[in-house]
């Protein structure tokens, strides 16, 4: 997979070099690609936003540095590529909410680009136009406010570059934790290692039983129990 953004912070992806994804990257299971938005403007202040028309707070990012970037991009598609278009995601408060199904769905395709806005956005125009040459998407991490798109873009590959067969050492971890498609979408159950006492506190007493079907029934039990507490809204 081949996974490129383009940000005014390219710093921002540093950690993408470290972990799991860092062993992805050396092994060659991913390429990254991080381009400087700065580096497509063409005056002394190499600027990348203006005010908005309408009036209003704050500054939209200008559409000319977002075209340019972008062509850059499309023009090194390779034509072996499998997928027809990449996958051009724009990072926004206002996109479709990140959830586990999108992950399961991005981590099959080659070549994923985030376009990370700052300010109060990127001007429409580009969206627009970016539709003819890439599948785009617009996702947002939750319902909060964050700076800029850096972060949420870095949190999206993570759960998308994980989920790639290799990545992880042991795929049966991705089977049972928490939104995986296949714990019928309940939040995971509590864990405990060694020590059997720590600080007075012990590990509930069917783990250490040895009976697999009561574990298994404990288990779902408290599963139950989390996800009718914290997050009611993905019971069945
Ligand atoms: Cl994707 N971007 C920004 N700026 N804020 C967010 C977000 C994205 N998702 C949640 N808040």
């Amino acid at each position: 997979m081949l996974i490129e953004a383009v940000t005014v912070f390219p710093e921002y992806f540093e950690p993408l070099r470290l972990s799991l994804i860092g062993k992805a990257i050396e092994s060659g299971l991913i390429d990254v690609r991080i381009h400087d938005l700065r580096d497509f403007t063409h005056d002394r202040h190499r600027t990348v936003d203006d005010t908005p028309y309408g009036g209003g707070a704050g500054m939209v990012m200008k559409p000319e540095p977002w075209g340019e970037v972008l062509d850059d991009i499309a023009s090194r598609v390779q034509t072996i590529e499998l997928q027809p278009q990449p996958t051009l995601i724009f990072t926004t408060p206002a996109g479709t909410p990140f959830a586990q199904s999108a992950a399961d769905e991005l981590a099959t395709h080659e070549h994923i680009v985030f376009a990370c806005g700052r300010y109060e956005g990127i001007d429409q125009r580009v969206i627009e136009w970016a539709r003819a040459h890439f599948d785009v998407r617009e996702y947002s991490l939750g319902d909060y406010v964050l700076n800029g798109g850096e972060v949420a873009a870095l949190a999206m590959s993570e759960a998308i570059v994980r989920l790639i067969p290799g990545v992880i050492g042991n795929p049966e971890s991705l089977i049972e934790e928490s939104h995986a498609a296949t714990s019928d979408g309940l939040l995971e159950y509590p864990v405990y290692t060694k020590p059997a006492t720590w600080r007075g506190l012990d590990v509930p007493e069917v783990l250490l039983s040895g009976h697999h079907g009561e574990v298994a029934k404990w288990r779902r039990a408290r599963s139950e129990a989390l996800t009718a507490e914290r997050r009611p809204d993905l019971l069945p």
